[in-house]
């Protein structure tokens, strides 16, 4: 289903979309759920070896010192590791979102699980996503999708609405009283601004590369399991100019296009 003209002019106004309708149904998200705890428990105790702790304060990223009392855990390309999370970047809930919003030539560039497990699930600090990324043009947009219900208590989204539109922030590590996060990065914000973005299990938000948002330590009881895909028009670049030729095409062909729309041979 395709977002209707409202819901578009609402993400380019705000930079995010609360998505009205259940991208995953129960079937599908008892699917994900399973496969998602069994790549993590495959993962147990592997930090380093695609899994990690984002919310780990030392050093460097390899810190054996690390402190891992908060824990945000982060595993990549989950569409490599499994044929539950390589299906999903087709799924046309999410395709069709994604085409509403930056046209019909689609590639993935990759995609996350953030866990956050109950009682001790660490922040993730303000920052774009481009920050990160450095992507070019800065179109793409992220699906995140909550396997559970996600909200104020365990760790839901916050956002500063219409800060895509204010072109890219600064970023620096990010720190706390205990030192530093070397896996983040943090980006200075009107936090009067923040509207938090609880999303209950099936549904999903999506927001712009360029939206500042961050996530709160979850102190709940309850677990909180997202996944999301970046998604990326075809012709997108790195911060070097390189095109991104290697992620997949999800949906339509790939096609670069020139500053005013025409295409160019890649
Ligand atoms: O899920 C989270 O806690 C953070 C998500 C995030 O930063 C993102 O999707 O870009």
């Amino acid at each position: 289903m395709k977002l209707t003209e409202k819901a578009v002019e609402q993400f380019q106004r705000e930079g995010y979309l609360k998505i009205g309708h259940r991208v995953l149904d129960d079937s599908h998200l008892a699917t994900l759920r399973e496969h998602y705890d069994s790549v993590f428990a495959q993962k147990h105790g592997t930090f380093g070896e695609g899994m990690r702790n984002i919310a780990a304060i030392g050093e460097s990223a390899d810190d054996p010192e690390a402190d891992h009392s908060e824990v945000m855990l982060q595993i990549q390309q989950m569409w490599q590791r499994d044929e539950a999370f390589r299906e999903l970047l087709y799924h046309s809930p999410l395709l069709d979102i994604a085409e509403s919003l930056i046209g019909p030539n689609i590639q993935v560039f990759f995609d996350q699980a953030l866990y956050k497990p109950a009682k001790h699930g660490g922040a993730v600090h303000w920052h774009q996503d481009n920050g990160y990324w450095g992507c070019v043009p800065p179109n793409l947009v992220s699906i995140w999708m909550a396997l559970d219900d996600a909200d104020e208590e365990n760790g839901c989204m916050n956002v500063i609405p219409g800060s895509h539109r204010e072109g890219g922030a600064e970023h620096e590590r990010a720190m706390t009283e205990k030192g530093k996060l070397p896996a983040l990065l943090t980006a200075k914000v009107d936090t009067e601004r923040a509207v938090a973005v609880p999303v209950k299990a099936g549904y999903a938000m999506v927001h712009h590369c360029l939206m500042l948002h961050q996530t709160n330590p979850n102190t709940s009881t309850r677990e909180r399991r997202a996944m999301i895909i970046h998604y990326m028009p075809t012709g997108t670049r790195t911060r070097e100019g390189a095109l991104l030729v290697e992620q997949p095409v999800v949906r339509g062909e790939f096609q670069v296009k020139d500053e005013s729309g025409e295409e160019v041979r890649a």
